[in-house]
Parts: structure tokens; C-alpha cells; sequence
């Protein structure tokens, strides 16, 4: 067949590096951008065929986030706005490390398994965060919000317009009726900086101020017109060094936020008047939302199940305020937006967010449909209607195809507003567990499996049981390790009673891995 002559033609300018192996991990393809090019192409193909198969639109999204400028990545947008099935992960692995001479046989294979018509048009909107692209035959569309894109594309515009300028419209007209609720906003509460971590954020940020100005007034820091993206600064550097990013103008207790370098994920922060840094990370997010959307559900006497779901990363004392005090179900997943998102998606209100800043509510069509039978019902009475509205804004500022910062952010300013609530009463909700992160580099990360939503290591032998010995001499301890799915270490968490025995459990666990699991390079030094 003649489409796939080119195809073979078309590969051979993108050949596969010999011997070259990824793994279509946490977040799809990543490694250093130089090892991408076949990555890239292959990823293409197979979005055209997810398109053909589902006869709707899919999303391409180039980019690798958190990681540094090196590096690269790419992944595939399922039709609803969502993560790509974990059957066509599978594919996307078996299609990128095929070898060249078998690339037609694992494409034919995969049409084969999936009846792809072929003759079916294909369509995919292609986004990008601001790396350098080395692929030219590609149209790359600027989007950011690719995952909202292809939702409303898919759904003829139900959930909304699919251009940039819609999405802003629609997020900044929730935000402006939410803050309606709000009284005596002072212009110090009306301030936010944000650390645009020299990504795309900073740049839509700026498109989308116009919108927001009246309520919101932003001061944009690492908006890359020097710094490089993610260095030293944004959401991933605030939260894992637990300081403030570099390039950021903060006054003592001010409110101030970080973006990922494609901007979705957000953490907040504040030093305080003894020049301390406090941060107010995905878990505080969590729980900010939920005691919001909790109060107006009894507000409104509707009887919708709410649910927060975390990974194993939650601050302990986050996920026993939710359990103890505020009485919300938890549930805890794998690491990876993809798994957040599906646990989220059982219940009627599902908020979920991972630690580092990634999340998102999601509202069922149940919930949605009594929430706005309730705005329009003339018995309501005025203080349930109030909520009612309050809930249908919170659904439209929210983006419910996944996380992203800027419509978290909206949602988070506004809630402070309405609760006249400040950085530092919102931080005091509940007191974090000291903890710390680490990295360990190993040979082959796969040697490590885990259980449990990743709280327990199955292998290598011993590794598990010398994490549990050691997280025995440490009061109110936790520790777990996993490998990471999209840089090339092995992660360790550790939270305990005060900041030293978090460092000291964080680093025990740590040569652990290092003695247990093949570590290479230099053995983990204490901090
Ligand atoms: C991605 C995923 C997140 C995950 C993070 C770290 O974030 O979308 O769900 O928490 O990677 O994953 P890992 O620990 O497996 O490396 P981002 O912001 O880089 O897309």
C-alpha cells in the first residue's frame, strides 16, 4: 500500500538510535531530547491511528514538563481530554523500539489488533510547551491547553470553545462570577507573583491578565525572557528544595506561586516575618478545595459523595486531617495523573491532587446536572441558591480534562477570596510532617518493583525490610521508594517528626537503594 511505502520512507529520516529502549512512562516518552526524534515520529503515526480507530480528534503534547531544557517528551491525548488507555501505552512502547526493518510489521500488527479502518480520516491537534522542536514536518500548534482542546473539539463544543482565546473566556467569566461572593478584598489580597519557571505559563499568563485584571492582579517572575526553563525555579524546584525559586521578588508573608514549565502544576508559598519559607504544596491544595466544595454541598443539602485521592507522596498529616477532621473519603493511587484521574472519576466529586502540584477536580453528570437543576429551581431558597451557583462556577473554572495551573490557580485565589481567608490562615489548616526527596542513581531502575500504590517495595529482596527496620527508629516515620517513569533515578520519600530525622531516614533509605538495587556513581553522601 502506498501509505505505507512513505511511512517506511518517511522513518528512515527519523532512525531509530541502535540499541535505545524507552519506556512510555509516568507521563509518555521522556529522556534527552537528542533521543527523540524517532520517538517523535513514531508517537505521530500511532496518534493517527488512535484517531482513525476512535474516529474523533487525539492530542500530541511535546513536551517534558518538569524535567530540564535538555530534555524532551512526548504523549498522546485521548479523545475526552485524558491520559491515553493503558492498552495503547503498550503499543506506543512496542511502536517506538521496534527496530527499523520491524516498524511496518508492529504498525500492521497494531491496525490488525484494533481493526483500524484505514481509509477513516484522522485528526490531531499537535501542542507544544516552549523546548526547542527539533521536528520540522510537523505544523505545531501553540496550544497550552491542548487536553481541554481536544475535549471540546470532541464533544462539539459541550464543555467549550476549542481555541486559546475560548478557554481563557471561559475560565476568566467563572472566576469573575465566583469572586462576586467575595467582600472587602483588599488590593494586598488581590496581589499574586507568580514564578512562571521560564516555561509556557508565563506566556499565557500574560495573554490571559486582561481577562482577570479588575480582581486579580499578577506580577509575573521567571517569565523566560532570560532565565532557562525549570532552572532553579518553578513548581518541581520550590517543592523538592523546599525553598523559594530564584529571580522572584518576595516580601515577607505575600503570596506567591509556581508553575511547572508547562504549566500544569502549581504549589504556593510565603516566607514569614523571620524569613522562613513555608509552602503550601498539592496536598494543602487538596484540602483548601475540599473544606470549600464540602461546605457548600451542605449548603445546598445535596447528598454527593466527595472524595480526595493522593499518592503515596501526601503529607501524613494531610491525609489524617482529611480522614480525622474533615471526614472525606481518601484513596491512594500510583504516582501519574492518569491514575489520580480514574480513582477520581468513581465518585461524584472527586478532587485529587499529587503533592508536587498536579490536580484537578472532576464532577460526574449526575453531580453536574443536580447542582444546576438547583441554580434554576424558583423554590431554592436564596443562601442554598448562592451555593448552588458558587458550585456550577466552581465547574466551569475548574479544567476537568486534567490539572492545569492556571485554572487551579483562578480557583484556588478565588476561594481565598470568598473565605477572606489568608495565605497564612490556609497554611495553618494543618501542619505538615517534616519530609524530604531524594534521587538515587541505579543501573537499571526496573529492578525495583512496588506494591501497594507504590508503598511497599517487592523487589529487590531486602530492600523492603531494611526500609522498615530503619523507618522503626524514627517517631511518626514513613518512607517508600519507586522508580521514577520519567527521569532515569530511583525516588525515596521520607517524612518523620522533625526535619533531621526526615534527612537522616531520607538518606538511610537512600544507601539502602544504593547497596540493594545497583547503585552507580558516588554512595549518597548525608545532607
Ligand atoms: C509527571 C506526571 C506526574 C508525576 C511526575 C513525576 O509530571 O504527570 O503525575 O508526579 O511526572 O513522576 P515520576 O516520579 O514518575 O518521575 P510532569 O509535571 O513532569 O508532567
Amino acid at each position: 500500500m502506498a501509505q505505507f511505502q512513505e511511512v517506511s520512507k518517511l522513518s528512515s529520516q527519523h532512525p531509530k538510535p541502535p540499541g535505545l529502549v524507552l519506556q512510555y512512562g509516568t507521563a509518555g516518552f521522556r529522556s534527552n531530547a537528542k533521543h527523540l526524534d524517532h520517538a517523535m515520529f513514531r508517537t505521530g503515526l500511532l496518534a493517527t491511528l488512535r484517531s482513525k480507530k476512535t474516529k474523533a480528534t487525539i492530542g500530541v503534547m511535546v513536551t517534558a514538563s518538569h524535567n530540564p531544557e535538555e530534555d524532551n517528551g512526548v504523549k498522546l491525548i485521548d479523545p475526552m481530554g485524558n491520559m491515553v488507555t493503558a492498552e495503547w501505552e503498550g503499543y506506543a512502547t512496542q511502536l517506538v523500539n521496534a527496530e527499523q526493518d520491524d516498524l511496518l510489521i508492529v504498525l500492521k500488527d497494531i491496525i490488525e489488533k484494533e481493526t483500524v479502518n484505514m481509509s477513516q480520516e484522522a485528526n490531531v491537534f499537535v501542542g507544544k510547551d516552549t523546548r526547542y522542536i527539533m521536528l520540522t514536518n510537523l505544523l505545531f500548534v501553540n496550544i497550552y491547553s491542548l487536553h481541554y482542546m481536544v475535549c471540546c473539539q470532541n464533544t462539539q463544543g459541550k464543555y467549550g470553545e476549542p481555541t486559546v482565546e475560548g478557554y481563557y473566556r471561559k475560565l476568566c467569566q467563572a472566576f469573575i462570577q465566583l469572586i462576586k461572593n467575595a467582600s472587602n478584598c483588599t488590593d494586598d489580597q488581590k496581589h499574586l507573583s507568580v514564578d512562571g519557571a521560564n516555561g509556557i505559563g508565563a506566556l499565557k499568563l500574560h495573554e490571559m491578565e486582561s481577562h482577570v485584571k479588575s480582581e486579580l492582579q499578577i506580577s509575573v517572575f521567571n517569565d523566560g525572557s532570560k532565565g532557562k526553563l525549570n532552572y532553579e525555579c518553578g513548581a518541581d524546584f520550590v517543592k523538592m528544595q523546599q525553598k523559594p525559586p530564584t529571580g522572584m521578588e518576595m516580601s515577607p508573608g505575600e503570596r506567591c506561586c509556581s508553575y511547572d514549565g508547562d504549566a500544569d502544576r502549581i504549589v504556593y508559598y510565603y516566607t514569614d516575618s523571620e524569613g522562613q519559607f513555608h509552602l503550601l504544596d498539592g496536598d494543602k491544595i487538596a484540602t483548601l478545595i475540599s473544606t470549600f466544595l464540602k461546605e457548600l454541598l451542605t449548603q445546598v443539602g445535596l447528598d454527593l459523595k466527595i472524595a480526595v485521592v493522593q499518592t503515596a507522596y501526601a503529607n501524613g498529616s494531610s491525609t489524617r486531617y482529611l480522614e480525622d477532621t474533615m471526614k472525606v473519603i481518601v484513596r491512594c493511587t500510583k504516582t501519574g495523573v492518569k491514575h489520580l484521574h480514574h480513582a477520581a472519576q468513581e465518585f461524584d466529586i472527586g478532587v485529587y491532587f499529587e503533592a508536587n502540584g498536579h490536580g484537578t477536580v472532576l464532577f460526574s453528570e449526575v453531580a453536574e446536572e443536580k447542582i444546576q437543576l438547583l441554580t434554576q429551581d424558583p423554590n431554592t431558597n436564596d443562601e442554598r441558591k448562592r451555593a448552588a451557583q458558587l458550585l456550577q462556577n466552581t465547574i466551569n473554572v475548574i479544567n476537568q480534562t486534567v490539572g492545569d495551573a492556571i485554572s487551579d490557580m483562578l480557583l484556588i485565589e478565588a476561594i481565598l477570596a470568598i473565605k477572606g481567608m489568608t495565605v497564612q490562615q490556609w497554611d495553618a489548616i494543618y501542619t505538615d510532617l517534616p519530609n524530604r526527596q531524594l534521587k538515587v542513581k541505579v543501573a537499571d531502575r526496573r529492578v525495583i518493583d512496588t506494591t501497594d500504590a507504590e508503598r511497599r517495595a517487592v523487589s529487590p529482596a531486602g530492600l523492603q525490610e531494611a526500609i522498615d527496620s530503619l523507618v522503626k527508629k524514627y517517631k511518626l516515620a514513613r518512607s517508600f521508594v519507586r522508580p521514577s517513569g520519567t527521569e532515569d533515578v530511583v525516588r525515596v520519600y521520607a517524612e518523620a517528626e522533625t526535619q533531621e530525622s526526615a534527612d537522616a531516614l531520607a538518606h538511610e533509605v537512600s544507601l539502602a537503594v544504593y547497596r540493594l538495587a545497583g547503585g552507580v556513581g558516588d554512595e549518597p553522601k548525608p545532607l
